[in-house]
């Protein structure tokens, strides 16, 4: 377990971080993720299936599995992103942020005054992270992160003042809606030369202001491509896919044996 390790310290000795994402609303699964060996584990209440309960459970598996705990909410839902903080996320991941009003009421949801209004009961979250109520109180504001998503043209135009919100931690590029955004809905291209070059130029920035970068990716090329690019918390592998992947896997062995009854 992660006792007294945390991911913001990881994070900005600048050594990137893999992050497995999980959609499954089953905590045990995010355990598994997390017993797997991934560093990190994102809860995904914007695009996943997770509701509260099962995603404080998930938080409690992830810990469990000694991994570090992140979770996306929903897009504006930064009251969300305060219990999910009491819960035990050390990271809180904010969709379509857009301008600098976004990006300063979310990331205020995340930190205790002075830097923002957070409200006051985390005894889970010092649960999971080890700590003394104390303890907890006197780190939280550095150790719990806050990410703003870049994945529309408005939030690239408005890039600077974004990362000129001082109690924001930094930015997570998402691609996929980045790129349908850039081409004004004609295409979805994640994984684009592209998207490729808008992704560098936000790490870059992001870097250049002091702030921390991560993107969303799904698969090795692109995790090593964005270590090249700057980004520190990089996404890697779906649970939805791991367990449908598995499914026609095993489907496919009994097939030899048995042709299929469906064509
Ligand atoms: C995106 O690529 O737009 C994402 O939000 C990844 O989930
Ligand atoms: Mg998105």
């Amino acid at each position: 377990m992660n006792e007294q390790s945390f991911l913001a310290d990881r994070l900005r000795s600048g050594t990137p971080v893999v992050t497995g994402w999980s959609v499954l609303c089953v905590p045990m699964i995010a355990e598994m993720m997390a017993r797997g060996g991934y560093e990190a584990v994102t809860i995904d209440m914007q695009h996943g299936m997770y509701d509260f309960a099962s995603a404080c459970d998930a938080l409690a598996g992830i810990a469990l599995g000694g991994a570090h705990r992140i979770a996306r909410i929903p897009i504006g839902d930064n009251a969300l992103a305060g219990r999910l903080a009491d819960m035990g996320a050390e990271c809180l991941i904010a969709p379509m942020i857009n301008s600098r009003e976004d990006a300063s009421a979310f990331a205020r949801a995340v930190k205790y005054p002075p830097e923002g209004d957070r409200s006051w009961s985390p005894f889970r979250a010092a649960m999971l992270s080890g700590q003394s109520i104390e303890q907890y109180r006197k780190g939280a504001n550095s150790q719990t992160l806050s990410l703003a998503m870049i994945e529309t043209r408005e939030a690239i135009d408005a890039l600077e003042d974004i990362l000129s919100v001082p109690e924001l931690d930094g930015v997570f590029v998402g691609p996929s809606d980045l790129s349908i955004s850039l081409s004004d809905g004609a295409q979805l291209d994640p994984d684009g030369a592209a998207t490729a070059k808008v992704c560098a130029a936000i790490a870059e920035k992001a870097v250049k202001a002091g702030k921390l970068a991560g993107i969303f990716c799904l698969n090795a090329d692109k995790v090593r491509e964005a270590v090249q690019q700057g980004f520190c918390l990089i996404s890697h592998g779906i649970d939805r896919s791991f367990v449908g992947d598995s499914i026609d896997r095993a489907r496919r062995e009994v097939d030899e044996i048995i042709p299929a009854r469906r064509s």
